[in-house]
């Protein structure tokens, strides 16, 4: 690959040195994805979040192909829930009336206990199974930054340039671009790979990163990034 690609984007064209450019692919756990999981708990519709699946599986294979650096991450807590936020500690038990949060993180539920390390839900879904080599971050927050290596794992590896997919666009796919881009970190968002829990929350979200010279970050199609690595 040459030095320096560079995509169509939105706002204008992103370039980005291949090898110091990270593929970051959030959260794409069975507890966000998969029936019976943390997500479809907290009410979303997981035909949208479904969707991003085959982009991200092409996404990643196009990025392994060329030998992209890359990092998956996964939201979770250690079992004895001892890194949880007080604000999620706090926001999530029912509400009176509220058919929502019926079970809360560390609950026992069908794939395990709630976003809690080591669980089978908690893990990522087979099709994007991390290869070895791969850097696998566990974040307690939305953010990937918040409470874990990920920037002393950026910097080892060189990186300054980071394409980023995953769940969900509007929580910590939105939240780790932005922790990443006041870092200095170059983001571009790949819009057919990441989804929302409903698609205003996703288009909004995604206008947001690239609104007004990119207030912090670009957003691309899939296919001019695959096609840029052929
Ligand atoms: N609920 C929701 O939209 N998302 C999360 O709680 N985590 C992620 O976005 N991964």
């Amino acid at each position: 690959l040459p030095e320096l690609l560079t995509i169509d984007a939105k706002p204008y064209a992103y370039s980005f040195p291949p090898k110091k450019t990270a593929l970051l692919i959030i959260d794409m756990q069975r507890d966000f994805l998969l029936p019976t999981g943390f997500g479809e708990i907290q009410g979303g519709d997981l035909k949208m979040v479904q969707e991003s699946i085959a982009p991200t599986k092409k996404l990643l294979e196009a990025c392994r192909a060329v030998g992209l650096t890359i990092f998956h991450t996964r939201e979770g807590h250690t079992p004895d829930l001892s890194d949880m936020p007080s604000s999620k500690v706090e926001r999530q038990p029912a509400l009176p009336g509220n058919t929502q949060h019926s079970f809360v993180i560390g609950d026992k539920a069908t794939m395990g206990r709630l976003l809690t390390r080591g669980e089978y839900g908690h893990d990522i879904i087979d099709e994007l199974a991390p290869y070895p080599g791969e850097v696998v971050i566990d974040k307690p927050g939305k953010g990937s930054f918040w409470n874990t290596a990920i920037m002393h794992k950026l910097k080892s590896h060189g990186i300054t340039h980071l394409l980023v997919s995953g769940v969900t666009t509007e929580c910590c796919f939105a939240t780790s671009i932005r922790e990443a881009n006041d870092r200095g970190f170059e983001c571009c968002g790949i819009e057919e790979a990441t989804a929302g829990y409903n698609a205003e929350f996703k288009s909004s979200s995604l206008d947001m990163i690239h609104w007004s010279q990119g207030l912090f970050g670009f957003v691309a199609n899939l296919q001019p990034l695959i096609d840029a690595f052929e």
